[in-house]
């Protein structure tokens, strides 16, 4: 895999637009297909006993070189599964080419002959729908710089892509990933699972995508200007709803790894560099002994995390 990542990242620097805008294609169809399998919901599943490991990535916004950390990391590990938790561009400013080798890394995946696959791209904000834009968005300005008129294309068909996304993961009984937070309101994992099909008209969807936690009970506005901050209480009742112990997340900038509200959710950065201070980033490794019984975010940022 070694060899290929650094093929990859090559290419990601001196490809043309046609090789990138028909790599984008390519990948939509693949990723159509899977929303298509599973019936237009925005939950990917996850059976803890028919997989060895599961591998968890936070927000890499643009920067290539943790990216390129990651995946050489974890190439001898031979991952079931590999979730990104979403904000792939933005901020950083190889945002284009990181996304150029996401996807070659889904490509690669997508034909594989298993019906499972393993490579799984959550949306984060920044890949939402047209009504709840970020600001600042760099990543049509980075196409446009670098492809001109097709760059603009490129992002276009990118936007596209992001509405074939998955938007969260259920390691049944045991943790449920997502980018933001809970929403306020879940009575069952179809809230969560179709928080998409609801959106505007119910807010589950936004808070998925721009939700933090916050210590204490209740749920507060966001100075995001989208999501809420939710607090314990909703974290307890969202989880129960689901089934699971821990919520893993990430949206929030931090030393890699952050443990809030006691134990139940853990917030996961892995990317470093401008415009946040932060000096470390981590990824996860949920291996068969936090895959066989549901660990705290406490012991996952002890045992689980990768750290650098
Ligand atoms: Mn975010």
């Amino acid at each position: 895999m070694h060899a290929e990542v650094d093929e990859w990242v090559r290419k990601a620097f001196e490809t043309s637009a046609d090789e990138c805008l028909a790599l984008i294609d390519e990948a939509k169809e693949i990723l159509d297909e899977e929303k298509e399998a599973r019936e237009g919901s925005g939950l990917v599943r996850i059976s803890p006993q028919a997989v060895r490991n599961v591998v968890v990535v936070g927000d890499i916004h643009g920067d290539m070189e943790s990216f390129v950390h990651i995946l050489k990391d974890i190439a001898a590990i031979n991952a079931d599964r590999i979730v990104f938790l979403g904000d792939y561009g933005d901020r950083g400013s190889e945002s284009v080419e990181v996304y150029y080798v996401l996807l070659k890394l889904k490509v690669s995946d997508g034909k594989g002959e298993q019906k499972e696959k393993k490579i799984i791209m959550l949306r984060g904000n920044h890949e939402g729908p047209p009504d709840m834009p970020v600001m600042p968005h760099d990543l049509p300005f980075l196409f446009t710089k670098k492809y001109g008129v097709r760059g603009k294309e490129g992002y276009e068909k990118i936007k596209e892509l992001w509405e074939c996304l998955p938007y969260c993961v259920l390691v049944e009984g045991r943790y449920l990933m997502l980018h933001g937070g809970l929403p306020l309101n879940v009575a069952s994992i179809k809230d969560i699972a179709f928080a998409h099909d609801s959106h505007p008209a119910s807010s589950n969807f936004e808070e998925i995508l721009w939700s933090d936690p916050v210590e204490g009970k209740g749920d507060f506005y966001s100075m995001r200007g989208a999501g809420r901050m939710f607090g314990e209480d909703v974290t307890e009742r969202g989880l129960r709803a689901v089934g699971v112990k821990t919520l893993i997340r990430s949206h929030e900038p931090c030393e890699g790894v952050e443990v809030r509200q006691g134990g139940k959710v853990l917030t996961l950065f892995s990317r470093k560099g401008s415009p946040y201070f932060n000096t470390r980033a981590a990824y996860l490794i949920l291996d068969e002994n936090a895959l066989m019984e549901a660990k705290d975010a406490e012991e996952l940022a002890r045992s689980a995390a990768r750290i650098w």
